[in-house]
């Protein structure tokens, strides 16, 4: 990485940036919304766009000198277009949260009706949390997985929406690693004459690669952001037909935001361009694929998962059946000790706090992106709960330099911005 302009001029952030590289390079992160992006990706967002303001759309900006901001923003939309296969786009969202926002304000009153999966089920926070504004500005009531099944509960969902009549049914989720049934949450919006935003943030690339079904065509609004299993960088997307085009574009801007972040949207093109490249349906695929052999090596080491398995890119573990007294904060912080990043999580029925919750998540998109397979991952699974059974047994001091040290050896096997991760980062 290029950071000798910051070193001249300001060495404590410059030694923050390497620090964090070398962090990247020598744990594993398995947050399952992050990843890594290309040096292409990285060059595009750290470009002389962050200094151009850009208010308004191609073709129809504020402000003069938008040239090259609009050549970047219409390759960005028409490769989104080709991805998803969406009839219109909207590329300038600052984040997955800016772009439910936009939908929300181009469709709904203040004090209108949303129904969304609770946080605790595997929702999002910008689905009508309280503590968020969509909770605090809408009228928010929430649907939840099956107890039993861990899959949504279409019925409840049904019955629910009947009683509660929603503007606004709010699919796609944060937590959840099925696939979810878009038709059959489409049908129940037609039922209560309600729109359906899908919020795709956390699957945008297994959409895009068609190795999760798309909402696309069926949703009236699918929303996501672009630094996740997509790998475009941080920022978020909106798409819709061209009906509630004008809507959402003036929703997003002037609405909920000023300029856009044009370096952003340059890394969106990019990371779009990337993932057009045959190579990526390979990449989505064995995404999944590694976080099923996760899911199996947890099962076989006694953890049980929400669903029981996957079909996406995440596992999440319910830690109460095996390990009833260790938290998932416990096991996370042990778990970083031994240079695996992952995170606690709340699951369904969960009986502690959400800063110290019952669960754990983990993805498999920036393994993947390092060029790990599956056995690797299964690996990987082991050494987890390895971890997760010393921290219950107060064994970590031994355990956790063991893993720590396999873990030294997996992330040189599977190097990092150095000639490593693929063909999008030599
Ligand atoms: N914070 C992200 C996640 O981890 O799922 C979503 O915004």
């Amino acid at each position: 990485m290029d950071h000798e302009p910051v070193r001249a001029t300001d060495p404590a952030v410059a030694d923050a940036l390497e620090a964090e590289v070398d962090r990247q390079r020598d744990t594993l992160a398995m947050i399952a919304s992050e990843n890594h992006v290309s040096r292409a990706v990285m060059s595009a967002q750290g470009s002389a766009l962050t200094n151009k303001y850009a208010e308004g759309y191609p073709g129809e900006r504020y402000y003069a000198g938008c040239e090259q901001a609009d050549v970047v923003e219409e390759l960005a939309i028409e490769r989104a277009k080709q991805l998803w296969g969406a009839e219109h786009v909207n590329v300038q969202p600052h984040s997955g949260t800016q772009a439910n926002m936009g939908v929300y304000l181009a469709m709904l009153d203040p004090g209108d009706r949303i129904l969304s999966l609770e946080l605790t089920h595997g929702g999002h926070l910008s689905h009508g949390h309280p503590a968020n504004f969509t909770g605090q500005v809408y009228d928010v009531e929430q649907y939840q997985v099956d107890p039993e099944t861990g899959y949504v509960d279409y019925e409840g969902l049904a019955d629910t929406a009947a009683e509660f009549d929603p503007d606004m049914i709010v699919s796609g989720y944060s937590a959840y690693p099925r696939e979810v049934e878009w038709e059959r949450i489409q049908e129940v919006a037609d039922t209560v004459d309600a729109y359906h935003l899908s919020d795709i943030a956390h699957i945008t690339g297994l959409v895009a690669a068609g190795v999760h079904p798309s909402p696309v065509g069926i949703s009236d609004f699918v929303t996501g952001s672009t630094h996740k299993t997509i790998r475009a960088g941080r920022g978020g997307i909106v798409m819709c037909d061209e009906e509630y085009a004008d809507a959402v574009d003036n929703a997003v801007f002037p609405g909920a935001q000023g300029g856009p972040a044009m370096h952003s949207v340059a890394g969106k093109a990019v990371g779009f361009r990337e993932a057009l490249e045959p190579e990526f349906v390979d990449y989505a695929e064995q995404v999944v694929e590694n976080a099923r052999a996760l899911a199996e090596s947890f099962r076989e080491r006694g953890l049980t998962l929400v669903s029981g398995g996957t079909d996406t890119h995440l596992v999440l573990a319910d830690l109460r059946d095996s390990h009833p007294d260790l938290t998932g904060g416990t096991a996370e912080e042990h778990l970083a000790d031994a240079d695996i990043v992952l995170n606690a999580n709340t699951v369904p029925g969960e009986t502690r706090s959400p800063f110290d919750p019952s669960g754990i998540r983990a993805g498999t998109a920036a393994l993947t992106t390092r060029g790990m397979g599956e056995s690797a991952v299964r690996e990987v699974g082991d050494l987890i709960a390895d971890v997760v059974d010393a921290a219950a047994e107060e064994r970590t001091d031994t355990v956790v330099p063991e893993v720590r040290a396999r873990i030294d050896d997996l992330t040189d096997e599977y190097p990092l911005y150095d000639g490593g991760g693929g063909t999008v980062f030599e």
